[in-house]
């Protein structure tokens, strides 16, 4: 075996390959092990801790977290970021804003047209009806788009990742009606925190973070011929609204709400009594064909 020197090392681990594998991840790995390389050596990085981040990364993984890691070190943002360039780029119209997928989606949701209630009826809290119409950028109607919503139930987890909520509870697809309408009723949603004690808030407490998100509805909306939008929407007077951990709120996604206590609108949106009202519009791209979904079920975590 011979001496190496660091460099000669590096570059030995990045040419150790006798098959041509998958050139784009051996130059993505190649670049990576060469920053890691780089942190090691200015910041003389001990035995120690290179063991305690082997134990950390496991704990993570075992955890589930690494989706929940990245939205906390604004990875998902920054991709948002580069299509809302790439679309500038390319002078294309925009739709309404993008924002994170978050780690939390589960797809297959129950489907249903037109209207959904998006709770089990098990928990109690601030009804919400929320309704409004998909639009493409020339402000056609979309029939039959499908608006897959899901949101926090009223401790602050979800469905499928917090076991003390059924299975899809505050997670439904709705199809737009003819006119690109839909109508959602469920319980007001309070914010997310990162699971205390967990790696991903382990690694916020030594960073002098904290892991919350305000209060936000989640929409991942899909119609024949349209890009498919994943988006957000923020509940206003939230204390995390501007500072959220996952770096994903937008003021055009901010929405204002409504104390509807007239009986006949009460009457009208068959509730039992006063309720928050939120009207929202959704602006799809238009693709010269129709595409899927892009996104990968999100894995179960803890
Ligand atoms: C969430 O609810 C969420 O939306 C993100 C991005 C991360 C953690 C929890
Ligand atoms: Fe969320």
């Amino acid at each position: 075996m011979p001496e190496y020197s660091v460099e000669q090392l590096l570059d030995h681990v990045n040419s150790s390959y006798s098959k041509p594998g998958n050139e784009r991840v051996r130059k993505i790995a190649e670049r990576m092990i060469c920053h890691i390389y780089s942190v090691i050596v200015d910041f003389n990085v001990s035995h120690a801790e290179l063991w305690s981040l082997f134990t950390w990364i496991n704990d993570l993984g075992t955890a589930k977290q690494a989706g929940l890691l990245g939205a906390g070190i604004g990875l998902e943002q920054l991709l948002d970021i580069l299509a809302d360039e790439a679309d500038k780029q390319a002078h294309r119209a925009k739709g309404t804003p993008r924002a994170i997928e978050g780690p939390l989606y589960i797809p297959n949701a129950p489907l249903s047209k037109h209207e959904a209630r998006l709770d089990d009826g098990s928990e109690k809290g601030e009804p919400l009806v929320m309704e409004g119409t998909v639009r493409d950028t020339q402000g056609k109607p979309v029939p039959h788009a499908i608006v897959d919503v899901w949101h926090a139930g009223q401790g602050g987890g979800y469905s499928f990742f917090d076991p003390s909520l059924q299975e899809f509870n505050y997670r439904r697809r709705i199809e737009t009606d003819e006119k690109g309408h839909y109508l959602s009723h469920s319980l007001l949603p309070p914010g997310y925190a990162v699971p205390p004690g967990s790696p991903t808030q382990q690694l916020l407490d030594v960073l002098g973070r904290h892991g919350n998100r305000p209060a936000h509805i989640h929409f991942m909306i899909s119609g024949k011929n349209h890009v498919p939008l994943t988006t957000q929407v923020n509940i206003p007077g939230d204390e995390y609204l501007n500072d959220d951990f996952a770096f994903a709120t937008r003021d055009a996604l901010v929405v204002e709400l409504h104390k509807i206590t007239d009986p006949k609108k009460i009457a009208q949106y068959r509730q039992n009594g006063p309720f928050t009202y939120i009207e929202f519009d959704f602006t799809l791209q238009v693709a010269d064909k129709e595409l899927p979904t892009n996104r990968q079920a999100a894995p179960e975590q803890e």
